[in-house]
């Protein structure tokens, strides 16, 4: 393939480089550099279909600078599985090989591939960019989408709650789950190169602020990244072998209306500024999540 003028000066080291259409402040863009770069050079993308896809693959600009397998929309840990066994079949490797996908993708309509994966036990590491909707067909609810934010199909606020997958991955008996934020990338690439030394299945959860469908400015997907684990809405913990470790300790609690304030999907919950019942029972939410994990 011919070199594109995109690629000129691209160093060696960014394995997910410029190239890709993602918004700006598009914390899944961010996330996906810095799984890239922790995992490195010797290392398989199997990508759902998602924004991901969409902005990180289109000809002749890929910003993939590691192999990079599109699956469809559902199948993202059965390409994994099989691209695992074929190497192993083949004698040949080790080779990091992440299946990644969206929220969408993860908690609905790739579920039973990922059961599956953490189920016949394959050595592949699962990261999950959670934006906590379909953002790439235009901000749909997804069984991630937290209690009370509107997405297209939720106008009036969505009213049930986020399915808690961590937890879900970690019911299956795999070695290692852990969740991260965007606004802290050593904590993030740690995760991942810890994952990766550890053998068969693991999971690791991605906040992946949307500007676009969270209704923030893309200069404070970091700050949200932030007040999601201050308010306790995004605990940040391992599970290793079953038992939860290394939680984050909150510095300073934040109310939950700091969190829901600087997004637009959570508008509605305040009119003339008064915060309406469903704010206290987002704040239910995050105590409960504050007592469990002991934050
Ligand atoms: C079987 C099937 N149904 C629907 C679609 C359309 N589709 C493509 S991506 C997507 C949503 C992706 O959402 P998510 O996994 O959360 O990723 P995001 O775009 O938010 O990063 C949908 C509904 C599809 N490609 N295949
Ligand atoms: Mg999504």
């Amino acid at each position: 393939m011919e070199k594109s003028k995109y690629l000129e000066g691209v160093e060696k080291k960014d394995l997910f480089a410029h190239g890709h259409r993602a918004c700006g402040g598009c914390g899944q863009a961010l996330a996906a550099r810095l799984v890239a770069d922790a995992a490195g050079e010797n290392t398989i993308a199997c990508v759902a279909t998602g924004c991901l896809e969409v902005f990180s693959s289109p000809y002749p600009d890929p910003a993939w600078r590691i192999p990079f397998l599109h699956s469809l929309f559902e199948n993202a840990a059965a390409v994994a599985s099989g691209v695992e066994a074929a190497y192993k079949a083949l004698g040949k490797g080790p080779v990091n090989i992440i299946a990644q996908g969206g929220d969408g993708s993860t908690a609905d309509i790739g579920f039973q591939s990922i059961s599956g994966m953490f189920e016949r036990g394959h050595n592949v590491l699962y990261v999950c960019y959670d934006n906590e909707a379909y953002m790439n067909t235009g901000v749909q609810r997804s069984s991630f989408t937290p209690y009370g934010a509107r997405t297209t199909t939720t106008p009036m606020g969505n009213r049930t709650r986020k399915k808690n997958m961590p937890m879900i991955a970690a019911d299956h008996g795999i070695p290692y789950v852990a969740t991260a934020t965007v606004d802290d990338f050593r904590d993030l690439q740690k995760k991942v190169q810890k994952a990766l030394a550890i053998e068969g299945p693991k999971y690791v959860h991605i906040l992946a602020p949307c500007p676009l469908g969270w209704g923030h400015h893309g200069e404070l997907t970091v700050e949200v990244c932030r007040l999601a684990k201050d308010t306790g809405l995004f605990p940040i913990y391992e599970i290793v072998d079953g038992k939860i470790t290394n939680v984050r300790k909150i510095p300073v609690k934040v109310p939950v209306e700091e969190y829901l304030k600087v997004q637009g999907r959570f508008k509605h919950l305040f009119k003339r500024g008064v915060p309406s019942e469903e704010v206290a029972e987002i704040q239910e939410i995050a105590n409960q999540n504050i007592e469990r994990f002991n934050l």
